[in-house]
C-alpha cells in the first residue's frame, strides 16, 4: 500500500482534536493510515528575527504513526499568501462574496511563492510511490509547482470550500492560472454535486476542456483531469461515543436542568461572515417579534468561535453580532431570562454533543458553506426517541444530503424564523422520521466513506508523468 502524503495549510497533531472541519477529518484518516503531514506550522518569523520571503524554517516531528513537517514562514510570505491571497482574496470568491475580495497584486504574487517553496521542500521528502493528496484553497497550484519540479506522483486536490460558478470565478484576475494549475492534479475533489456543475461549466466555457466519457474526466493543457465530489463526513461512531461520555452527559444534565421549562436553540460556527450570524439572529429576533408564545422559552445558544481576527472583514462581523445580541436582549429579555447567550469563545469538543443534544433545534445557516459538518454533528448526538430538528440553510453543501431538515434562505428572515417556529412545535413522530432518514445519510457518507471513495478514485485516476513547465 502507498504511503499517504497529506498536504494542507495547517498542521495538527493527530492524537489531540482541534476545532475546524478539516483538521477534525484529516485527524480521523492519518490515524489510521499512518504516512506524513505536511504543511505551515502556524508560526511567523518577523523580517527583524531573519524571516525571509520565499524562506522558511523547517520542523519534524513522529506523532504516533504519523509523520508531521511543518514550516515557519516569514511575516511577509505569511501576510501576502495567507491573510492577503487566501483568506483576502479566495475565501471570499469562493463564497461569493466579491464585494470582500481585495486583488492586490503583491497577493498572487506572495500566493505563488508560498506554492512553489512548499513544493520545494516537499519534494526531496518524497518516495517513488507516495501518493500525495492536497487540501484546500491555500494550496491550488502546488501539484502544478511540484509538477515543475519534475514529480510524476499521483496527486489529488479536494477542495473543501464551495466553487462558484464560472463568471464569478473569471472576476478573478488571473484565474486562467488557477484553472490550469487545477490541470496538473490527477483527481480534483468538490463537496457537492453544485459545486462539480459549477466546475464543469468553468473548465468547459474558460479553458476550452474536452469532457472524456462519463466518469468526470476532462481534457486540456494537454493533461486530463478527473473531477468528482466526494461530501465529506464526520466520524459518527466517535461522535456517537463522545455523546455518550462522561463530560458531554455533564453538559447535558446541566443544560436541560438550567433550561427544564425552556426550549434551546444552539447554533455553533467560527465567527466568519460566510455562516450568516447576523441573518440568523434577526430571523431569531423575527420569531419572537411574531411568535410572541416563544417569549420566555425559546433561548437560542450561539457559540462563534475567534477565527482570522486580521482580516478586517471578521472585526467587522464581530461587532455587528454584539450589538444585535445586545439589542435582542434589551428588548426582549426578562429579568430571569436572556434570549440570546452568545459566547465568542470555542467550546471543548467532548462538551459539544452534549450541548446539541440539550437543544430541541440546531440552526445551521450559512450565507454559502462548502459543507457543513455542524449540521451532522448535530444529527448525531440526538437522542433518536426524542429528537431535535435541524434549521438548515439551502446554501450549505450538506442541504443536498439532508432533504429532510428544514431547509431555508437565510436571506429570508421571516421564512427562516417561520422555519424555526416548526421546528419548536414539531410533534415527535415527524421529528423521529426526520431524524431517521438523516441519520442514515451521515452515516452511511461518514468521514471513512469520504476518505476512501476519494483514495480510491484517486489510485485508479490515469496518473501521466508530466515535466513540463506548468505556470
Ligand atoms: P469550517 O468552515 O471550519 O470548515 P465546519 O464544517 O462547520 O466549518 O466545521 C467546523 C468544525 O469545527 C466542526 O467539527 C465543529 O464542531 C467545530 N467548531 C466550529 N465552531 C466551534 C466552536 N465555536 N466551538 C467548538 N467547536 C467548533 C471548512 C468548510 C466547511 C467544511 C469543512 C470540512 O468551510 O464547509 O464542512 O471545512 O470540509
Amino acid at each position: 500500500m502507498s504511503r499517504l502524503v497529506v498536504v494542507s495549510n495547517r498542521v495538527a497533531d493527530p492524537r489531540k482534536t482541534a476545532a475546524g472541519g478539516l483538521a477534525v477529518a484529516l485527524a480521523d484518516v492519518l490515524n489510521s493510515t499512518g504516512g506524513m503531514w505536511f504543511g505551515w506550522s502556524g508560526k511567523v518569523i518577523e523580517a527583524a528575527d531573519g524571516g525571509k520571503p520565499g524562506e522558511a524554517r523547517q520542523h519534524t516531528q513522529q506523532a504516533g504513526p504519523v509523520k508531521l513537517v511543518t514550516l515557519d514562514l516569514s511575516r511577509e510570505d505569511h501576510d501576502a499568501f495567507y491573510v492577503g491571497y487566501s483568506n483576502g482574496v479566495l475565501w471570499p470568491v469562493f463564497h461569493y462574496r466579491l464585494d470582500l475580495a481585495d486583488f492586490d497584486a503583491g497577493y498572487v504574487a506572495g500566493y505563488r511563492r508560498v506554492n512553489q517553496l512548499f513544493a520545494r521542500k516537499l519534494k526531496p521528502l518524497l518516495q517513488p510511490d507516495d501518493v500525495v493528496w492536497v487540501h484546500d484553497y491555500h494550496l491550488i497550484p502546488l501539484a502544478a509547482e511540484l509538477r515543475a519540479l519534475g514529480c510524476g506522483h499521483r496527486i489529488g486536490y479536494f477542495l473543501h470550500i464551495p466553487l462558484p460558478p464560472s463568471l464569478i470565478m473569471a472576476a478573478i484576475p488571473g484565474h486562467d492560472w488557477l484553472i490550469r494549475a487545477l490541470f496538473a492534479y490527477d483527481l480534483v475533489g468538490f463537496q457537492s454535486r453544485g459545486d462539480l456543475r459549477h466546475f464543469d461549466r468553468y473548465v468547459e466555457a474558460e479553458a476550452g476542456a474536452q469532457r472524456l466519457g462519463d466518469d468526470g474526466r476532462w481534457r486540456a493543457f494537454n493533461r486530463t483531469v478527473q473531477a468528482c465530489a466526494f461530501p465529506i463526513g464526520i466520524d459518527v461512531e466517535e461522535f456517537q461515543a463522545l455523546t455518550d461520555a462522561p463530560e458531554a452527559r455533564e453538559m447535558f444534565e446541566r443544560m436541560r436542568k438550567e433550561y427544564s421549562r425552556r426550549k434551546l436553540l444552539v447554533g455553533v460556527d467560527r465567527l466568519d461572515y460566510s455562516k450568516g450570524l447576523p441573518q440568523r439572529l434577526k430571523a431569531f429576533r423575527e420569531l419572537l417579534k411574531s411568535y410572541p408564545e416563544h417569549r420566555d422559552s425559546a433561548t437560542l445558544i450561539q457559540i462563534a468561535s475567534p477565527s482570522r481576527e486580521d482580516v478586517t472583514a471578521y472585526t467587522d462581523i464581530l461587532h455587528e453580532l454584539e450589538s444585535l445580541c445586545g439589542s435582542i436582549n434589551g428588548n426582549f429579555g426578562e429579568l430571569d431570562w436572556m434570549p440570546v447567550r452568545y459566547i465568542h469563545r470555542t467550546v471543548a469538543r467532548p462538551r459539544l454533543p452534549g450541548l446539541y443534544r440539550a437543544s430541541r433545534v440546531g440552526v445551521v445557516t450559512p450565507l454559502r458553506d462548502g459543507m457543513n459538518l455542524v449540521a451532522k454533528e448535530f444529527i448525531a448526538a440526538q437522542d433518536p426517541a426524542d429528537p431535535g430538528v435541524l434549521v438548515l440553510s439551502r446554501f450549505a453543501g450538506v442541504a443536498e444530503q439532508l432533504p429532510d431538515a428544514l431547509l431555508v434562505n437565510p436571506y429570508d428572515i421571516e421564512g427562516t424564523a417561520n422555519a424555526i417556529h416548526l421546528a419548536l412545535t414539531m410533534p415527535v413522530e415527524e421529528r423521529r422520521v426526520r431524524h431517521q432518514s438523516q441519520m442514515a445519510v451521515i452515516k452511511k457518507y461518514d468521514v471513512h466513506w469520504w476518505c476512501q471513495s476519494f483514495l480510491d478514485t484517486l489510485a485508479k485516476a490515469e496518473a501521466e508523468v508530466t515535466g513540463t513547465p506548468w505556470l
